[in-house]
């Protein structure tokens, strides 16, 4: 089993696609073992995205992911890291998929909807910048046998 770290954009919230985005991940068979509404700060969002300080997009990067709640989450499937990052689609909507959440929701990159984890290392530094590993539940799930 394997872990990632998710969290719908603040657009994704005001635009009411928290249950389409949410829905998707769950008919796919993928556990959420934590998930929680919160207000990214602006040291969450720094520290996130600290890899692209001092590039172009990054001030008005920061402005967006903290400009409205979030829904920030950990799901768990086997190869889960790999498999969301297909359900989500390419960093640029124009390159996304069609059937991808940004391929069929985004249109811009900065407003791509949702971030996934895109390696287990990044997993393990990007869930604690919001979690602590008490919020997050270990469970059986009675389909799990099934998919
Ligand atoms: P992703 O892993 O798909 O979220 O993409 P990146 O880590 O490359 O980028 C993180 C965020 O930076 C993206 F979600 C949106 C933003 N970004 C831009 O606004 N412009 C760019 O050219 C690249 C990324």
């Amino acid at each position: 089993m394997e872990r990632t770290f998710v969290y719908l954009k603040p657009n994704a919230v005001r635009r009411g696609l928290v249950g389409e985005i949410i829905k998707r991940f769950e008919q796919r068979g993928i556990k959420i073992v934590a998930l929680k509404l919160i207000w990214m700060s602006k040291q969450q969002a720094e520290k996130l995205y600290e890899m692209h300080k001092g590039k172009s997009f990054y001030n008005d990067l920061i402005d967006f992911v903290t400009g409205g709640p979030i829904v920030a989450m950990i799901v768990e499937a086997p190869r889960v890291i790999e498999m969301v990052r297909h359900i989500i689609g390419d960093t640029d909507p124009l390159k996304a998929g069609t059937g991808t959440i940004r391929g069929e929701f985004a249109l811009t990159i900065t407003k791509n909807l949702i971030h996934a984890s895109d390696s287990k290392e990044n997993f393990e530094r990007e869930y604690k910048i919001f979690f602590s590993d008490d919020e997050i539940i270990d469970y059986y799930l009675d389909v799990q046998d099934d998919i």
